[in-house]
Parts: C-alpha cells; structure tokens; sequence
C-alpha cells in the first residue's frame, strides 16, 4: 500500500504500521501543501492592488478558515493520537519479555559495532573498562567472570534468528552514535552512559531477501545515523538474518571457538 514512497524492502513485523503512518503524513501534507499554495495564489491575484486601491478595515467576516483551521488540527490530532502515541507505545513501553526474546548488547564506538551475545547462560559476563584492548578485546570482557565463560561477541557483524523477537540493548563507549537499519524501520541513538534497549520481529531471512531483490550480495546495513566523528562514512555494520537452525548452529559454533581455553604457546 505504501509502495509510492520508494522506501527501502520492509522486514520487520512492526514496519507496516510505521509505513502506514509516513503514508498518512504524506497524504495530509500533500493536502495542506496543495491547500495553502492555492490560498496564497488567489489572496495574491484576488487583493491585489490594483482591484484594492483602498485597504478594508472590516476584513474578513465568514467563519470558514476558522473552521477550516479547526479541521486541520482535529485531523491533525487524528494522527498523533490515534496512530503515532500508540505506535510510540508499542515500540518502546512494551518490551517482548526476555524470555522469548534474543537480548544482544550492540556497542557503537569509533568508528565500528561490537555486537555481544550473553551465550547459552543467558547472561552476559562482566565488562571492564581496564580490560579494553582495541586489537583482542574492545569491549573489555573479564573471561574471569563466570558468566563471561559462554559470551561470544563479534566486530560489525550481527547474526540474529528469523521471526523471533530481538532486544537490542544499545550502549556507545564515545560518543553519540545510531543504530539504523532501513529495512528494520529502526534507528535509536546510542548514547555513553546509557544502555537503550530497542526491539523489532526481523521477518525475512537474509537469503531470502537476495532472492527477492534480486541482488545475490544483499546485506542489511547497519548504518550509524549520527554524524560521529570523521571516520562516520565507514562506521557499517553489517546484519544477517538466518533461520533459527542456521542461526543457533553459528552460536554454537562462536561459543566453541571463543571459550575454548588460549593456546599456551602462543
Ligand atoms: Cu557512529
């Protein structure tokens, strides 16, 4: 229904309705945009001066642009409250719960993504800041702590599960960046000191999405939407949907890889 507007593919549950929405306030400003341009072009012809020599000080005595303004206004209440509060509300009061939910911890920094999975414990390890070392550990994750034992993360590369609720735990360890992905209909700033969480049903499997767009190298793109410091053009992340199956066997796999004990002679 919103093909009009050129947005990029949709693939997530919530996205229609957000579609929805920038379709309504494209319909209704295209009204008013139509509305007052063909108000302004007949005061300008129909008061000039010419047929106007004398200005009238009665002025204008109808009531109709009164209601034409209380008209523009009820609709324009009609959006606000009957759809953009109630999608706001759904989007970020209620939170799938973590049970259901996959909660991965994606932290943007200069100029990149640090994508953290708590592991098959479900909780993620304790991270350090003297632990941080740009090239083995830039997140600094304390492997001591039980509950970092299991953790896997990953540089730039989001792997997530098909038509299950994600909860992104957004964090930064600089300054202000945003997480964006177009095909998600999602983009929330990460700010420092602040862990935002932001969740969206990802519906169409990466795979799937080549297939549909023809495009054999599609990837969905983790665009950083703050201008955030003079590396920002590169700052991509990249994010592939899988199914559940082909999803947990990469977990598994990144669990293996990254607890297994450091090799002693390296
Ligand atoms: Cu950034």
């Amino acid at each position: 229904m919103t093909e009009w507007l050129g947005l990029p593919a949709l693939a997530a549950a919530h996205g229609g309705q957000i579609d929805d929405m920038l379709g309504w306030i494209h319909v209704f400003m295209l009204i008013l945009f139509v509305g007052w341009g063909t108000f302004i072009a007949y005061s300008l012809i129909r008061f000039r001066r010419s047929r106007n020599p004398v200005a009238n000080y009665t002025g204008v005595k109808s009531h109709r642009s009164v209601y034409l303004e209380i008209g523009v206004a009820v609709v324009e209440g009609v959006l606000l409250f009957g759809f953009a509060i109630p999608l706001w509300a759904a989007r970020v009061d209620r939170m799938p719960s973590t049970s259901e939910a996959l909660v991965v911890q994606v932290t943007g920094e200069q100029f990149a993504w640090n994508v953290h999975y708590p592991g098959p414990d479900g909780k993620f390890g304790r991270t350090d800041i003297k632990l941080i070392d740009s090239q083995s550990n830039s997140l600094g994750l304390d492997r001591a702590d039980p509950a970092a034992k299991d953790d896997v993360t990953n540089l730039n590369q989001l792997f997530l599960p098909v038509n299950r609720p994600i909860i992104i735990r957004l964090r930064s360890k600089d300054v202000i960046h945003s997480f964006g992905v177009p095909e998600f209909r999602v983009k929330q700033d990460a700010i420092p000191g602040l862990t935002i969480p932001v969740w969206f049903i990802p519906t169409v499997t990466t795979e799937e999405m080549r297939t549909r767009t023809g495009k054999a190298d599609f990837q969905y793109e983790i665009a950083c939407a703050q201008l955030c410091g003079l590396g920002h053009y590169r700052m991509r992340g990249f994010v592939t949907v899988q199914t559940a199956e082909e999803f947990q066997k990469w977990l598994d796999e990144k669990v293996k890889e990254q607890s297994a004990p450091a090799d002693p002679f390296r």
